[in-house]
């Protein structure tokens, strides 16, 4: 079962890694492995009626790995990394969505369960693995609720399991929050290279005409950037650059028609002479 975690870890270590490398933002924050205790693989044999010589084929999450994300988005994008791979590397065989669909006890996660090939001494055999994705801070609520669990030997106290269910809720709030600030904060960055943009090619323009002896028009368009710079409205800048450009085009065909004019002249009195 090493072998099995060690490789799906390995695979998804190299995706991020991946991304790392073109300097791109990688939905998979850490990725652990992770094996059934003894006693769970027990409790649910039992409770499933699995017989104990088809364990490893039939029980689905003996073996798996964890892939945790900062963001809750993060999570559909590694589920769907998940299934490009599928029928390629792996198969997937269902999906369990306990963040839709949180279990009684307020845990959420994403599980994918495949099936997965692994070396062996007899050769290759395709194993059951169940890949766990979830948030920062559904791991940490997940892990104290574990813990607990293993603690009062499944039997929580009423009023601990209603703390604890409030407590998954904040989690589930903190995980909330932290998407609308990310978003607001990607927005930004757009809104300010958007920006950045245009009042590039505002100032360019107004070079332009500098160049094409436009002193007036370069200067009036001078002063409405200084002032609508100062108010920082980006909607006012695109309106600007509009207006220069309107009045570039204006010059460069007036400017085209004065060449023809001249070429025409040009020729005719080489014509004449
Ligand atoms: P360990 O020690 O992590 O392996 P089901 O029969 O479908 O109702 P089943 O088959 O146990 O339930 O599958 P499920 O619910 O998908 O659980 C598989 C694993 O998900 C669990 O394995 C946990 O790792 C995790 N999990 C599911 N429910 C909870 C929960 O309420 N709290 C916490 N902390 N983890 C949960 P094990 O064997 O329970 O634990």
């Amino acid at each position: 079962m090493n072998k099995l975690w060690t490789s799906l870890k390995i695979k998804f270590k190299a995706i991020r890694k991946q991304y790392r490398d073109v300097s791109e933002y990688s939905p998979i924050e850490f990725v652990t492995g992770r094996v059934k205790k003894i006693s769970s693989i027990l409790e649910k044999s039992k409770r499933r009626n699995i017989p104990e010589d088809n364990i490893e084929e039939l029980m689905e999450d003996i073996a798996g790995i964890r892939i945790m994300c900062q963001f809750r988005d993060d999570i559909y994008k590694v589920v769907d990394l998940i299934r490009k791979r599928d029928g390629k590397d792996l198969r997937i065989v269902y999906e369990k969505d306990y963040i839709s669909n949180p279990k009684g006890s307020g845990y959420k996660s994403y599980h994918v369960i495949i099936q997965y090939p692994v070396q062996t001494a007899l050769g290759e055999q395709s194993v059951l693995a169940e890949i766990q994705i979830r948030t920062l801070a559904m791991n940490f609520w997940a892990t104290i609720e574990h813990s607990l669990n293993y603690k009062y030997k499944d039997n929580i106290p009423e009023n601990v399991k209603n703390r604890l269910r409030k407590s998954a809720e904040a989690a589930s709030n903190l995980d909330e929050e932290m998407c609308e600030i990310r978003n607001e904060i990607i927005n930004a960055q757009l809104l300010f290279e958007e920006k950045s943009n245009i009042v590039f090619d505002i100032t360019h323009n107004i070079q332009l005409l500098h160049i094409a002896g436009q002193q007036d028009l370069a200067y009036t368009f001078q002063e409405r950037f200084d002032t609508i710079w100062e108010s920082s409205s980006v909607k006012d800048l695109a309106a600007l650059l509009a207006d220069i450009k309107s009045v570039m085009q204006g010059i460069r065909y007036l400017l085209t028609q004065k060449r023809m004019n001249e070429k025409e002249r040009d020729s005719a009195f080489f014509e004449t002479s």
